[in-house]
């Protein structure tokens, strides 16, 4: 299974360490296509020297989006790339996981929030979450991905 980590890179990288857990056990499940997305060595301003440029980043990215099977997103730290890696998602017809801490005491964007639907058959689901259970909660949404 291909599996498409979202998170924030230049919308901030406060969250890294989450990610990395998150990461780390996804890779139980499947083929995580943006690891990169977790390392600490990425930081919100170096992106700059990426010989390649943004639209390289861009247009692998969206590749990468095209070929992953579902797409899991930490969602607490706003970024702008990972609502528009979102939104292609939901374009495409993607099974999406959004994660969100509600003890960061931010307020999840409506428009994240009011595309989940609670039916256990819809394609996007948000998930609110403490540290704690990110292991917990992926194991049971791919266990139940893996039923249906
Ligand atoms: O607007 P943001 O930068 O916060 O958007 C973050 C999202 O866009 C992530 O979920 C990534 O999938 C994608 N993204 C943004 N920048 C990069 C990037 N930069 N590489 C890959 N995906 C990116 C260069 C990093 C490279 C040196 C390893």
């Amino acid at each position: 299974m291909n599996i498409y980590f979202c998170g924030s890179i230049r919308g901030g990288r406060q969250d890294v360490n989450v990610y990395q857990r998150i990461v780390k056990q996804l890779q139980k499940y499947g083929n995580v296509l943006t690891e990169h997305v977790s390392y600490d060595s990425l930081s919100e301003k170096g992106e700059d020297a990426v010989l390649d440029g943004d639209k390289a980043i861009h247009d692998r990215d969206m590749e990468w989006l095209t070929m992953s099977d579902v797409i899991v997103a930490e969602v607490t730290q706003p970024s702008l790339g990972v609502g528009y890696e979102l939104g292609r998602a939901v374009a495409m017809n993607k099974r999406v996981l959004c994660l969100f801490r509600p003890s960061s005491g931010k307020v999840l964007s409506a428009m994240i929030r009011g595309a989940a639907s609670t039916m256990t058959d819809s394609l996007f689901h948000v998930q609110d979450y403490t540290e704690d259970e990110v292991e917990s909660i992926l194991e049971k949404y791919f266990d139940s991905l893996a039923k249906n």
